[in-house]
């Protein structure tokens, strides 16, 4: 019998799920596979090519495994948090600063790649990943490679992003139950070789659970669990009518987009179905955590003020910078 590797992060509560989705036990009652995880939490990738790389070259990192000591850099990581911007995620690493309270001042670690800006602030990395789930995928494999070679252990990761809600105020928190791609399946689809490679798209209820208890009235916003749709687009593939091209109607719009509250979606954003899978499959607890920027049943535009913007974008990092202080507080790093 497979033993259970939870290391809870919050005490249990009646109600919350017994288990992550990740720990070695749940992972065996769902997939043949080996646990792709060492006793001690590093990743254990199973892709067996890696062992015969004399040097492997991170591109878009600008790191490899000669030049740098990723181990001496990031072997401490336990928490990874990435969205789309780089100015976020500058933010977030200075929010997490704070929080810590660790003397930092921003330093983006991959300034050289010219494509995505990473900061570190103790065992947290914040990085950006662009728009989509192109940009995203190279930016998660590559993340997952650097865990992997930097021996970190039992990493919990984070997506702090932006979406349009559905039938829920602007300025709202969505996290996220399950992705939902284009077609209206909880998967994450990707050609490879020719043929459809297929991943279930499914978040961890448990982290999710904890994330939510963490939310006080005195926040001052409503925060909702739910499905978040992940389209290929921003405008026809998120049902909007203000793009350049649209060859439906208005009222075909909100019916769809009816259908999709009706289906249990609260959001949509750009990402969520494959940040899902891919943190599945590599048995890493991840949360999808944004905030709604309007109420796709009321409109298509961004229209809210910048400085409004900015302050709801605080939503998400205000949330997860507190999750990662309670880790702190309940002494867990001393396990490390
Ligand atoms: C939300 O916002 C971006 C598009 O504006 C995209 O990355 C997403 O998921
Ligand atoms: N990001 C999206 O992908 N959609 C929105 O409506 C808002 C932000």
């Amino acid at each position: 019998m497979t033993e259970c590797s939870c290391d809870f992060i919050l005490p249990s509560k009646e109600g919350w799920e017994k288990h992550y989705d990740n720990c070695s036990l749940m992972w065996s009652k769902r997939s043949e596979t080996s646990y792709p995880k060492n006793k001690d939490g590093s990743l254990c990738l199973p892709n067996k090519n890696l062992e015969k790389l004399d040097r492997d070259v991170l591109y878009h990192l600008s790191f490899d495994t000669t030049h740098y000591n990723l181990p001496a850099m990031f072997g401490d990581v336990r928490f990874v948090c990435m969205g789309g911007t780089k100015q976020r995620m500058k933010e977030l690493a200075v929010h997490v600063a704070d929080v810590l309270k660790i003397d930092y001042k921003p330093v983006n670690l991959t300034k050289s790649s010219h494509r995505y800006a990473m900061y570190k602030v103790g065992p947290v990395i914040s990085v950006n990943h662009g728009i989509g789930i192109s940009s995203m995928t190279i930016l998660f494999q590559e993340i997952l490679k650097l865990l992997y070679y930097a021996k970190a252990k039992d990493p919990i990761i984070f997506r702090i992003g932006t979406s349009g809600g559905l039938k829920i105020p602007a300025g709202s928190v969505v996290i996220s139950s399950w992705g939902l791609n284009g077609t209206l399946e909880k998967t994450y689809d990707i050609p490879v070789l020719g043929k459809i490679h297929r991943t279930p798209a499914i978040f961890d209820k448990r982290l999710a659970q904890e994330l939510q208890s963490l939310v006080t009235d005195a926040d001052g916003f409503e925060t909702f669990s739910g499905g978040t749709m992940a389209a290929d687009d921003f405008y026809r593939g998120q049902a909007r009518v203000d793009g350049p091209f649209c060859a439906y109607t208005e009222e075909e719009k909100l019916a769809f987009l009816r259908k999709l509250f009706d289906m249990g979606v609260r959001n949509i954003e750009m990402e969520a179905t494959a940040f899902a899978a891919l943190a599945r499959e590599a048995a890493l607890r991840a949360a999808d955590v944004c905030v709604t920027l309007l109420d796709r049943l009321e409109g298509d535009q961004v229209i809210q003020n910048k400085v409004t913007l900015m302050k709801w974008q605080e939503r998400p990092i205000t949330l997860v910078g507190r999750y990662i202080s309670k880790y702190y507080e309940n002494n867990l790093h001393k396990k490390y």
